[in-house]
Formats: structure tokens, sequence, C-alpha cells
């Protein structure tokens, strides 16, 4: 995804434009700015310019045609801008700064609810605006508070609670079940927590609120819903944990993920952390990081010291990516596990994101393909 920079007209107004995956970037000048952007990407069909909050500007394709051009007449000069070629997913850039995302209608303001939630005035409406940071470049990690109102999270974790069993977890493309697994000792024991799955059919008939707490994960990934899982539910006991794992490794049916956010719908717990243990390493390290019982062994199956440690917070939202922005390599490091809960039960939700079409577009509660 990178090219050679590119010259622009001595004293003519540019923007800079990144690949989104990271490498050169490019000095467009706006007089000629497609040619430059094909040039840069000779293989590719369609390029998309983004801005840095993640707006998606124009599509430009190798006929010559976009979506709008006018629509990069009107950026301002020195703006920096991402992009993504043909139909890869969209990364979030690894900016230094926030990522201000407006994640849609605060409806539970319209319908009298919590209104803790942290929205702003636009227009007549609501909208719930949030602040997503990067906290991590390798693996790819950024955090946001108060995705999910108060509300939202009770109604998420109440519709899991009757539904939930035994998770499961996978290793070299068998799944075991939380309980059933050995190791005796639960402390060695992979997973050991419970799992619902919010299917269309309750959705449609009880789940307004677990509806809009996924739109708004999809307005905070810039993923499309007809590309998502449905959602999982977690309930971890004390003692419970998830230990190091990859979200698309040890079986076929989930290599396709791309993109994980974990949504933490309590707090009034103690431990249940989640570690990335690999944020701060070398990439030149001497551990094997394809290989799930060293990278368990090594990191001692989930510690908070080292790495990147996330304390939940009810509401927030943590997004990390599985595969490498070119959508086909995976991120080996991005392991990542739930440390054991000391006191209390932590609930949380994963929501994840496929390369491929997981629903249909006929409405959105309803999909052809559910996971189980
Ligand atoms: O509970 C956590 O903190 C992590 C959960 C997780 O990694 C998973 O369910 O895949």
């Amino acid at each position: 995804m990178t090219g050679p920079p590119s010259c622009a007209s001595p004293g003519a107004p540019t923007f800079s434009l990144e690949p989104n995956g990271g490498g050169v970037a490019l000095q467009l000048d706006p007089s000629k700015w497609r040619e430059q952007v094909h040039q840069a990407y000779p293989s590719a069909l369609r390029v998309g310019l983004f801005d840095i909050f993640g707006n998606e500007l124009l599509w430009s394709s190798t006929n010559g045609s976009s979506s709008t051009d006018a629509t990069i007449h009107s950026v301002p000069a020195s703006s920096r801008l991402f992009a993504i070629v043909d139909d890869f997913p969209f990364f979030w850039p690894l900016t230094p700064s926030v990522h201000k995302v407006d994640i849609g209608l605060d409806d539970d303001d319209a319908n009298g609810s919590d209104g803790n939630a942290p929205s702003v005035a636009s227009g007549h409406s609501h909208r719930r605006i949030v602040e997503l940071q990067v906290v991590s470049h390798s693996p790819r990690v950024l955090i946001a508070d108060g995705v999910l109102s108060p509300d939202e999270c009770e109604a998420t974790k109440a519709a899991g609670a009757p539904l939930l069993e035994g998770s499961v977890t996978f290793v070299g493309g068998k799944s075991t079940v939380a309980g059933a697994a050995s190791p005796a000792d639960p402390r060695e024991q992979p997973r050991t927590s419970s799992t619902a799955w919010l299917n269309s059919t309750w959705i449609e008939g009880n789940g307004r609120h677990a509806l809009s707490a996924q739109r708004r994960l999809a307005a905070l990934s810039r993923l499309p819903l007809t590309h998502a899982e449905n959602m999982q539910v977690l309930r971890y006991l004390p003692g419970d944990h998830y230990h190091y794992h990859l979200d698309n490794g040890g079986s076929r049916k989930i290599h396709g993920r791309v993109l994980t956010a974990l949504v933490y719908l309590n707090e009034d717990f103690d431990g249940g952390e989640t570690n990335f243990p690999m944020t701060g390493i070398p990439s030149d390290s001497e551990l094997n990081v394809r290989n799930v019982y060293h990278v368990r062994e090594h990191f001692a199956n989930c510690q908070v010291e080292r790495g990147l440690t996330v304390r939940p917070r009810r509401g927030s939202v943590v997004l990390f990516y599985s595969l490498q922005p070119n959508a086909a390599d995976k991120d080996w490091m991005a392991w990542h596990g739930g440390c054991d809960v000391r006191l209390g039960e932590k609930w949380a939700a994963n929501f994840w994101w496929h390369l491929g079409l997981m629903r249909t577009h006929s409405r959105q509660a309803t999909w052809s393909r559910t996971w189980r």
C-alpha cells in the first residue's frame, strides 16, 4: 500500500495523503491529485480518501471517475488524509490526536432515560460524540469511553443472562467448552467464562437497546453491520478468565475476523482486566509469536504488569484489529486475554467484524447467516 512520494507544483496548496496501513506519505496537488493517487497505488481499482476523523470523502476509480470531485477542492490545505484501497475494510489511522466520532442519535435522551451519556447538541437532535484514542500501535488498539449508555449496558446484560452457556474456545481446530475442559485445575483451563449469543429473533422481539448498542459499535468502527457476527455476551465469575488467544486463531471458521469491539457492560468487580502483552515488545523478539502455548507460557497466561492493560469501565469499548491493514495477514501482535476476576461478576460483550458478508442487507436486524 505504499508508493513513491509525488511532487506538487511549487507554491500550490497541498495536503498529505497517508496510506492507511502506514508507509510513505504523499504531498498531493489538488489540481492533479487523481493521477498522483493512482500512480501511488498502481494495482488498485478504487482508492478511498478519508479524513483523520474517519469521514469518507470520496472514492476514485482507475477509469477516472470519482464520487464527488468537488469534495477534494473543499479539503483545507495541509490537511492529513488517509487512503484505503479497493474493498479493504476501514482501519482507524494511528494518529496521536483523538478521533471525535459521531456514533449516532442519542435515542436514550429522546426516550428520557439516563442523561449521562456524553452527547452534544447538533441542530435539533442530540448526537453522541465520543473520543476514540489510539492506545497501542502494534497491535492496533483504540479505546473510547461512554459508547454505550448505562441502559444499553443493562439491556445487553439482561438479554444475555438467560442464554448463558459454557464459553467455547478453539485450540488446533478443535473446540473446547468451559467446565468440560482439561486440565482439571480451572486455573490452567484456557477459558472458564460463560457466553450467550444474541440472535436475530431475540433482538427483533426484545432488543431495542441491544440493537441501538450494535448500531453505535458499527458507527464507532466505521464498518457495516452486515459484516458483523451476532453479539456475544460474556459473564465471568470470580476466578474466571480467558488466557491469551487471537480472535481469529484456532479455527478456520473465525479466520475472517478483522476487528473486535469489546464492550464492558459493568465495572463493579475486582480484576478482570484485558491485557495485550505484545504492546511495546520489539518485533525482533525471540518469542515464537505463532504458537499459543509459547505465548501463554512466556506471559504467564494473563498478567497485568506488562504490555497494555485495560481496566473495564461500563460503556467503554476497546477496538482492536486481528488482521493487518492489507486485510490478508494475521496480526501476531494481537494476542490478548481477560485476566482472573477476583471479586464480583464481570460482564462484557464481543462484536466481531469479518471481511465478508455475515448478514443480509434487507433489514439490519435480520440476517441469513447466523453464527450458531
Ligand atoms: O474479557 C476480556 O477482557 C477479553 C475477552 C476476549 O478476549 C474474548 O472474549 O475474546
